[in-house]
């Protein structure tokens, strides 16, 4: 899979580059990042790539001439098929739009908001997509197309070991269960002994038990949503009658 990254801030991008499983699969081809500067598409002498909102207002907008030339490099460059821009007022990020990402895009553009926002006209002539990573304030769009890609890169075929990926907590549709390790006592503290006892049987059972628990207390929406995929047996609508 190949990323394009339009962004003021190439050097933010070595965090996922240079570290961990993205690291690893990075190193074994099976992804690519190239980083483009809008500045350099500029000429002006002050390589100017904002300017003061129309209409008044805080703070400054990203022009548009400067993002689509970039986004024009990435296409020249034979990249970019889908452009995404990160920007809070975008759709929210989920695990099936990453799997979306990952199954079917050979190359992705994403471009990163920085200031109070992009020029519409830029969105609206060069951008498929936009996309927002949560209700919650950033300084850019850079963290937020690095956990784009991290969860994007982490699906493809190849880069997690089999069972990891397909399991994991929202594919199930439930949070994941806790987790313990050696020591066995800790402050005072035992790990629960059925995942002492070798019973495989009922560390599964214990641990869906456990799931359960913890999305009805933790994310209650969850539960509603497992139920109507039709993803919740008997047994455990009968924990979560009992439990709450
Ligand atoms: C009151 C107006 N603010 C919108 C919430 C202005 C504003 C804040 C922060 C405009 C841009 C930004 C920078 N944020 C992003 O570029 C961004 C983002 C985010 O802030 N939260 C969640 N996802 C994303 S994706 C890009």
């Amino acid at each position: 899979m190949r990323f394009d990254v339009v962004t003021l801030f190439p050097a933010m991008f070595a965090a996922v580059v240079d570290h961990g499983i993205t690291h690893r699969a990075h190193q074994q081809k099976l992804w690519s990042l190239t980083t483009w500067n809008p500045r350099d598409f500029v000429a002006d002498a002050h390589r100017t790539i904002d300017d003061r909102p129309f209409g008044g207002g805080p703070g400054m907008v990203m022009m548009a001439p400067p993002l689509a030339d970039a986004v024009a490099a990435v296409q020249q460059a034979g990249g970019g098929a889908k452009v995404i821009a990160l920007a809070p007022n975008g759709v929210p990020l989920t695990d099936a739009r990453v799997r979306r990402f990952a199954m079917e895009a050979e190359s992705v553009t994403l471009v990163c908001g920085r200031y109070e926002g992009i020029d519409q006209r830029f969105i609206d002539a060069c951008v498929d997509e936009v996309i927002s990573i949560g209700d919650f304030v950033l300084s850019g769009g850079e963290i937020a197309a690095m956990a784009l890609i991290d969860a994007v890169v982490r699906q493809l075929p190849g880069v997690l070991k089999d069972e990891s990926s397909a399991d994991e907590s929202f594919a199930a549709g439930l949070l994941d269960a806790k987790h313990y390790t050696r020591p066995e006592q800790w402050r005072d503290m035992a790990v629960p002994p059925v995942l002492l006892s070798g019973h495989h049987a009922q560390i599964a059972e214990w641990r869906r038990h456990e799931a359960l628990r913890l999305t009805a207390r933790q994310r209650p929406e969850l539960i509603d949503r497992a139920r109507a995929a039709g993803q919740l047996n008997p047994t455990d609508e009968r924990q979560l009658r009992s439990t709450i």
